[in-house]
């Protein structure tokens, strides 16, 4: 490009080629800021995500259904420490950003504000949330930031296993007596709506898409992904015998696609402003975790500084021939 062009212009030309953006090159002051505030918000998803899960590792049913869920939320853990790390390349310390959530500035997926009632929760969240998050996050594999595309690909897979793991939980319960259908049943009916509300409020009311888009960070509209998981969803729903609570749901020949129900978008903005069932409980919760993880920090910070005084002067060094 001739010198002419600005350093923006650089910058989307780059990007619109297709090219990682590194931590090193120039970037628009905007393009760093919208990736640490999405960056960050998806590693507190993932931490405060740990929580409606963890509440039911003491009381799964099976030694075989503990194990698989405390996998699960041991990588939830691993996909928020990469997230950080990737966020931190950006220049924001780790310290900030938890900061940030706890004090309430940053926000962390909706989702995670509802509580989970019973076992079939379990496999609501595995099938619906993480197969929502899937369908997110398979587009954030492309995303031009190389840290955060990268980190996508390892999370992406381990979500595969973990949408698996959550059908595996509402096909048993479905193909089980009466009242186990009925249990799959009523959480499908608690977390459809919450899981579509997930990927974000309309096209035409999301302030962030277009420069995002724009930058290559997102690849696909908030509509277009929740459109793609409800077509997707609604054959595993028929396939285990359950069904999605949205009398409007029909398939419409002529788009190709699943028409579905009003949301309920003043649900939506209430829970993401914090006035949701769980929010308060969720934000102590890690409060408390923090509080008590003080000491570790501390212990690792006065190791650190007493190996970085050890560590041998180079010039000094003397070597074995
Ligand atoms: N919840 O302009 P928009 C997981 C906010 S966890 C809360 O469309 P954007 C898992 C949005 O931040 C998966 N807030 O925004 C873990 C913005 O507010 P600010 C989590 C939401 O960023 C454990 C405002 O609404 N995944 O997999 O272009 C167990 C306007 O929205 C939400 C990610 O975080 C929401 N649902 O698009 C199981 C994916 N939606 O920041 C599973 C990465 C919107 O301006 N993030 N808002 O104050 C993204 O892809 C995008 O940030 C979003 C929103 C699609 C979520």
């Amino acid at each position: 490009m001739g010198e002419t062009h600005s350093l923006e212009d650089r910058f989307q030309a780059f990007v619109e080629a297709e090219n990682k953006v590194e931590p090193k090159h120039w970037m628009p002051d905007g393009y760093r800021k919208t990736l640490v505030r999405q960056i960050s918000q998806h590693a507190h998803s993932e931490v405060v995500g740990m929580l409606p899960e963890a509440n039911w590792i003491s009381r799964a049913p099976s030694l075989r259904a503990k194990l698989i869920l405390l996998a699960k939320v041991q990588d939830e853990a691993g996909h928020g420490l990469y997230l950080y790390s990737a966020a931190e390349t950006l220049g924001t310390s780790r310290d900030q950003m938890i900061d940030d959530l706890l004090s309430g500035k940053a926000k962390y997926s909706s989702i995670f504000n509802y509580p989970t009632l019973t076992w079939a929760d379990m496999g609501a969240i595995g099938w619906l949330v993480d197969g929502a998050a899937i369908a997110n996050q398979v587009m954030l594999c492309r995303t031009s930031y190389g840290p955060y595309s990268r980190a996508m690909v390892r999370i992406c897979k381990e979500e595969s296993f973990h949408q698996r793991q959550g059908y595996e939980i509402m096909m048993t319960l479905a193909k089980g007596t009466k009242e186990q259908k009925a249990m799959a049943q009523d959480a499908l009916n608690r977390w459809w709506w919450p899981s579509i509300m997930m990927f974000g409020p309309s096209d035409d009311n999301s302030p962030n898409s277009a420069q995002s888009m724009k930058w290559r960070i997102k690849r696909k509209s908030n509509d277009e992904l929740r459109q793609e998981f409800i077509d997707k969803t609604v054959a595993q729903a028929e396939f285990i015998g359950l069904t999605l609570p949205d009398p409007d749901l029909k398939w419409n020949a002529e788009t190709g696609h699943y028409d579905f129900g009003e949301i309920d978008w003043t649900e939506f903005f209430e829970v993401i402003a914090g006035n949701g069932p769980c929010n308060a409980e969720r934000l102590a919760a890690r409060q408390k975790a923090h509080d008590e993880g003080a000491w570790v920090r501390d212990a690792a910070t006065a190791y650190a500084v007493k190996q970085a005084a050890r560590k041998p002067n180079p010039s000094t060094q003397t070597h074995a021939a």
